[in-house]
């Protein structure tokens, strides 16, 4: 079974517990509840993890070379601000896919710009907790079509 790293960044362990509004009323722990289903259906193993700290996303990105076929990635504030976290996808060479759960197009300009989408396959945000099951969607899609070729 193939193996999905889905990786958290900063202060998304709040997730449910303040700004109802914009991030919506469920926990990081529902979150992964509802990949875990997902993962399921789809017939793939995921590992979920959240952390708040830059560097220890930039190790399981390096973690990920050798046990994850592909990466699902919110990288939290880091998007915005993380050269390193560019490099560290771009060097792994995962297929990796940018998840937000607000539509950051809809909010301040300095979310507008990501320093992840250069370096991933593709980028849902705007869908709420739903931007991580349509993720494992597109990354299940990825899987397949890299199997066949
Ligand atoms: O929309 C997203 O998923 C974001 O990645 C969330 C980040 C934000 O910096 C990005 O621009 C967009 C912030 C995560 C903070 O999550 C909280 C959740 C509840 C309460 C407070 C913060």
């Amino acid at each position: 079974m193939e193996n999905v790293f889905i990786l958290n960044g900063p202060n998304l362990n709040l997730l449910g517990t303040r700004e109802p509004e914009i991030y919506g009323a469920e926990t990081l722990a529902d979150v992964e509840t509802r990949c875990d289903s997902k993962a399921l259906a789809l017939g793939l193993s995921i590992e979920f993890r959240q952390t708040n700290l830059e560097g220890e996303l930039v190790n399981w990105i390096h973690e990920a070379r050798g046990k994850a076929s592909g990466i699902i990635i919110n990288a939290g504030a880091y998007t915005h601000t993380s050269v390193a976290l560019h490099d560290a996808l771009k060097a792994v060479g995962l297929p990796a896919i940018e998840v937000h759960l607000s539509n950051v197009y809809k909010r301040e300009s300095f979310r507008h710009h990501s320093y992840i989408s250069p370096v991933a396959r593709g980028v849902i945000c705007g869908f709420g907790v739903q931007s991580y099951e349509l993720a494992l969607d597109g990354m299940s899609g990825i899987l397949k079509t890299k199997r066949k070729g």
